[in-house]
């Protein structure tokens, strides 16, 4: 009924229904909310066989062998304990005393966030980590954590993966009850690129412990510890565990990097520890640190501090796993890995390799490498279905330590700068990386601020500056708009301020504020934008919705908007989202527990003169057709 009335509405007829027209024309709806479901998700389907999906429109296809992904069967039948099992029976502090008195090295896999946003532009869909889910509770219930939540993760679940990043993390709670869940949280900057407001930050965090993260790993972009503490307390307040984190920069071992030196971070780690961590947290972002580096900075840290560490580094030298072996061996209590075949390049090392390389050792980490191997098995077939977001780096590169981009930018970088017609330059785009943040004083690089570095070095490239014309008092430079919020300070103080001549270029005399922006960002009314909220989008707005919507208000409606047309299609399996049906196709999609849809493609239309297409579909068994424009 809903396609039928939206086909005969006038407005459809001439393309400019598109989603304000759906939310402003409610007798399109007045059919049962089943039926409606089914209708969207068959029109969806339609839409994306007749007219592709625009995002991998132009991209490289999963080769025609593909298979479909099986996770491996379950170690027995009862949920085993886990590290969240002691979360919820003893609390956090019960848990940071387990990790410092086991002997063994624990392991976190970042698989299902930081794998797929170095190597996928985090295009990985719930529907492939949740067919896995079960497979990792029951077989690798020693693991510390599972990272599956925030960082790039949220927006872009609303954005491009049309599907509600809460629920994610819901379906993964309920699958994984005995995992600890672990999220990359840019305290101030919540999971956005900016800082909000001190109400909305605490909001976001107390919905996101409700909703089943238990670990965050709060950082800031620059390391000012000031403008951690609203994110660091709003965490202590919900009982979750606080992993207080640093990130880390330059090389403690090279004199002409003295700025981070030694000193610096173990400074920096007992200012984490007195703020209330329960975990540290060193986040080696670009994948920096050497192997001596970590000897000396964990030896050093384990010594000064009394909490817990846990170490968590990027591959793109290919050297990354050499380093987490030293920082085992100097007594790190737990490390960051991808599965394997998920793992290397941009992002962590290699998980199977690190327990094969500690078995037998004092460190041995206990997991089982055959339960490794087949849940890898699982993600190498996942892996196939995202060709088109696989980036063309093929190695190692020590290219990094000139350039220090965190692996979850070097991807995007190269691939923006092929957009703007830079492919040929990439290398000197990343020299131009490396001057932007000499002229910007040697600044902490990860998102947010890697972005306004990268943001810099593209323009600069694209106009043919070199840092001395940028830096000429003399001649005229025009500043991306990033830039010029990092300088007023919107994201925070660096260590050592800015170097002023060029913060009073860019501000034209504007002077800088040195506070935290949350001491004078108004609060936001919560209640009052759940009311408008509400009111626009005519239903009820609950926790959740309104956290995603504080973050990324435009992202959130235009999701809301498209899900209203398409309705759950994150029960889809990804080829089907990605590339739609061929006739002949069936498949399946829970859309609710227990609530299965089979959906048969029969065939396709010829285009008629109205410009539309009717797809044959069968719906459990009955015959339906939906009218899909053909757009191609
Ligand atoms: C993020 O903030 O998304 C990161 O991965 C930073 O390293
Ligand atoms: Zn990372």
């Amino acid at each position: 009924a809903f396609v039928e009335n939206l086909l005969k509405h006038p407005k459809f007829l001439d393309y400019t229904y598109h989603t304000k027209f759906i939310d402003q024309t409610p007798e399109l709806f007045e059919f049962s909310t089943r039926q409606d479901r089914a209708t969207k998700i068959l029109t969806f389907i339609g839409d994306i066989t007749v007219n592709g999906n625009p995002e991998v429109a132009g991209l490289p296809k999963p080769p025609a062998d593909v298979r479909v992904p099986k996770s491996p069967p379950l170690r027995g039948e009862v949920v085993p304990r886990g590290a969240r099992t002691l979360l919820k029976e003893a609390g956090p502090k019960a848990v940071a005393d387990w990790m410092l008195h086991e002997r063994k090295l624990l392991i976190t896999d970042t698989t299902m966030r930081d794998g797929h946003q170095s190597l996928l532009a985090t295009r990985m869909r719930s529907f492939d980590m949740l067919n896995v889910a079960e497979a990792y509770a029951h077989n690798l219930p020693q693991l510390f954590s599972m990272e599956c939540w925030g960082g790039a993760t949220f927006d872009v679940a609303y954005r491009f993966l049309q599907e509600c990043p809460w629920q994610r993390l819901r379906d993964l709670d309920q699958k994984m009850p005995n995992l600890l869940k672990q999220m990359l949280l840019r305290a101030s900057n919540g999971v956005g690129y900016t800082n909000y407001p001190d109400n909305v930050v605490q909001a976001f965090i107390a919905r996101a412990a409700k909703s089943g993260v238990d670990v965050f790993r709060v950082f800031d972009p620059l390391n000012w510890v000031e403008n951690m503490r609203v994110a660091m307390d709003a965490v202590l307040e919900s009982g979750k565990i606080l992993e207080a984190t640093l990130c880390y920069t330059g090389d403690i071992n090279d004199p002409a990097r003295a700025k981070y030196s030694l000193d610096y971070y173990v400074t920096l780690a007992r200012e984490l520890e007195a703020a209330g961590a329960h975990v540290l947290g060193v986040k080696d972002m670009a994948g920096l640190m050497k192997p001596a580096a970590a000897t000396r900075l964990i030896t050093a840290l384990k010594q000064d501090i009394s909490i817990p560490i846990h170490f968590h580094t990027h591959d793109t030298s290919g050297i990354s796993a050499a380093t987490v072996l030293a920082a085992a061996d100097a007594g790190v209590d737990a490390v960051d890995a991808a599965m394997d075949s998920f793992s290397g390049l941009t992002s962590q090392p290699c998980l199977g390799s690190i327990v094969e390389a500690l078995r037998g050792q004092p460190r041995d980490t206990g997991l089982d490498i055959t339960a490794v191997r087949e849940i890898s098995d699982y993600w190498e077939a996942t892996r196939r279905l995202y060709t088109a977001f696989e980036s063309d780096m093929k190695s190692g590169a020590s290219e990094v330590y000139l350039h220090e981009m965190p692996g979850g930018q070097f991807t995007n970088l190269k691939a923006q700068a092929r957009s703007m017609g830079l492919a040929e330059r990439w290398h000197e785009v990343a020299k131009t990386y490396s001057d932007v943040n000499q002229m910007f004083g040697d600044i902490i690089k990860v998102t947010p601020t890697s972005k306004v570095v990268g943001d810099m070095a593209l323009s600069m490239v694209s106009a043919g500056l070199t840092r001395a014309d940028v830096e000429n008092p003399d001649k005229d430079v025009s500043f991306p708009d990033s830039v010029v919020g990092l300088m007023r300070g919107e994201m925070g103080q660096p260590v050592g301020g800015f170097p002023e001549a060029i913060q009073r270029k860019v501000l034209k005399g504007e002077a800088p504020m040195t506070e935290r922006p949350g001491l004078t960002l108004p609060p936001v009314d919560i209640e009052g934008t759940r009311a408008k909220l509400a009111a626009e989008l005519d239903m009820k707005i609950d926790d959740e919705d309104l956290c995603g919507y504080l973050m990324y208000p435009k992202v959130f409606t235009d999701y809301m908007k498209r899900h209203a047309d398409y309705g759950p299609v994150r029960a889809l399996p990804s080829p089907v989202f990605f590339y739609g049906m061929e006739p002949g196709d069936e498949v399946e999609a829970e859309i609710d527990p227990g609530k299965r849809l089979v959906i048969r493609l029969q065939a396709v239309s010829e285009t008629d003169d109205k410009g539309e297409v009717r797809v044959f579909f069968e719906l459990n068994g009955q015959p339906r057709v939906v009218r899909v424009p053909d757009r191609m």
